[in-house]
């Protein structure tokens, strides 16, 4: 794995000690009971639970501190703002930007590619102009470039993936060509685990004077991500996959294409000078961030990450590969369960099927037994409707999980096996 291995020789980490034990203490909800049954929480692919510490920040901020930023001149003010700042910082260090500027503050992973979609494509894009995306793209990296595509004549290419879910490379290098304007590609999908090979389809693209845009939902929260390392163009991520709350999400741009972008929204904040009739847009990067912002989301983002600075994300992603490994093991023994996604270097998520049981049906039960997980097409209807299947079902683990859940919900899977009268 590309940023992981670097790291992982240099920093030489020793997973043997890791004891997700430690930590699930910090995190109130992992004590719940479901039915009756303690909580095991295989759904952290569609959002993370929350530590304390970030829980805390959240309601001190409003206890202490809560005015609107950069523009009050009192006390509360200066207290918002520098801690709203801060937070950007944090961002900024957490992903090895080179300066804060950099760094959006939007909803989520989702307005962040719409940021880029309207402020940069709409600008950039004309008819004839090629966007290639892959097919297992979630829609949040999809249905912006159809809005763009319609409006501007532009057209979508897609890099196939192959029947181990990984991108096929050959398809991709004859895509490439003079009319490529743009490549938005998922750093790790939703629905196979796959991490896809950014730095060599980056300096691919490059070598072609092509930007790429990296959704990284799935890839900030478990991986370490330089943004330098990778020379990205754009990376966009959330908050709520990596224990922050949600409604807070990050834009990452190169401050030269922040700086030829169009506003995304118009409103108070993002502007310099106003008349009636015109205006002046403010510096990167509050000219993205029209209104007031989600200032405690911003704040809880940044408690969520000296919480994974505080274990270290190289340990956090060892972790989860062993336990991956350990439940791919495991259920690949269960008689008649498809795993859909093989591809050699994987992040902790699972799709699969068991037999004809409906994953809605699977997940129910599932649920009665505690364990929570997704079922559905995981808004990549796209590889469902190639993998010809409706939906799967959806494990997807963090740090805090242990191998006794996994060895609980394979024990389950077994039971729904005979319950469904297999
Ligand atoms: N995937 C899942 O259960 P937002 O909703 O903006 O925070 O993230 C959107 C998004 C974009 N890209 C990828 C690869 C994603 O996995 C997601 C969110 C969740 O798989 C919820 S649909």
């Amino acid at each position: 794995m590309e940023t992981l291995e670097i790291l992982v020789k240099t920093q030489k980490i020793d997973i043997s000690s890791f004891d997700p034990e430690t930590y699930r203490k910090d995190f109130p909800i992992l004590g719940e009971k479901v039915h009756g049954k303690p909580l095991v929480y295989f759904d952290n692919a569609a959002t993370t639970q929350k530590p304390s510490s970030v829980i805390d920040t959240i309601s001190d901020y409003y206890r202490h501190s809560n005015a609107n930023v950069h523009r009050a001149i009192h006390e509360l003010g200066d207290r918002a703002t520098t801690a709203f700042e801060e937070a950007r910082k944090k961002v900024a260090g957490f992903i090895g930007a080179k300066s804060e500027r950099q760094i959006i503050f939007t909803r989520g992973t989702t307005e962040a590619i719409n940021l880029v979609a309207a402020g940069w494509g709409r600008k950039f894009m004309e008819e004839g102009d090629e966007i290639i995306l892959s097919e297992m793209e979630h829609h949040s990296n999809l249905i912006p470039w159809q809005i763009l595509a319609r409006e501007t004549g532009a057209r979508l290419r897609f890099i196939p993936f192959t029947d181990e879910g990984t991108i096929d490379f050959p398809v991709f290098e004859q895509l490439l060509s003079g009319k490529t304007k743009l490549i938005a590609i998922t750093h790790m999908s939703n629905v196979f685990g796959t991490i896809n090979p950014i730095k060599r389809i980056i300096s691919m693209a490059h070598d072609r004077g092509v930007p790429v845009l990296l959704d990284a939902a799935q890839s900030v929260p478990h991986l370490p991500v330089d943004v330098e390392f990778l020379d990205c163009d754009f990376l966009a991520f959330s908050g709520h996959k990596m224990m922050g709350p949600t409604g807070i999400g990050v834009l990452y741009a190169k401050s030269r294409i922040l700086e030829n972008m169009n506003p995304y929204q118009g409103g108070g904040e993002m502007i310099n000078s106003v008349w009636l009739e015109n205006a002046t847009w403010n510096e990167i990067p509050h000219k993205f961030e029209a209104g007031t912002p989600n200032i405690a989301g911003a704040v809880g983002l940044a408690a969520a990450i000296d919480y994974i600075n505080k274990i270290g994300m190289v340990s956090m992603t060892l972790w989860e590969q062993e336990l991956t490994t350990y439940a791919l093991d495991k259920m690949s023994e269960i008689d008649g369960i498809t795993i859909y996604g093989h591809a050699p270097e994987r992040g902790g998520v699972i799709s699969f099927n068991l037999l004809d049981i409906h994953p809605h049906d699977m997940s129910h039960l599932l649920d009665q037994s505690g364990i929570a997980v997704r079922a559905g097409h995981h808004c990549a209807q796209p590889i469902m409707r190639k993998l010809d299947i409706a939906a799967t079902t959806r494990a997807s683990f963090y740090f805090y999980n242990t191998k006794s859940e996994i060895d609980y919900f394979v024990e389950q899977l077994k039971q729904a096996k005979s319950f469904f009268g297999y």
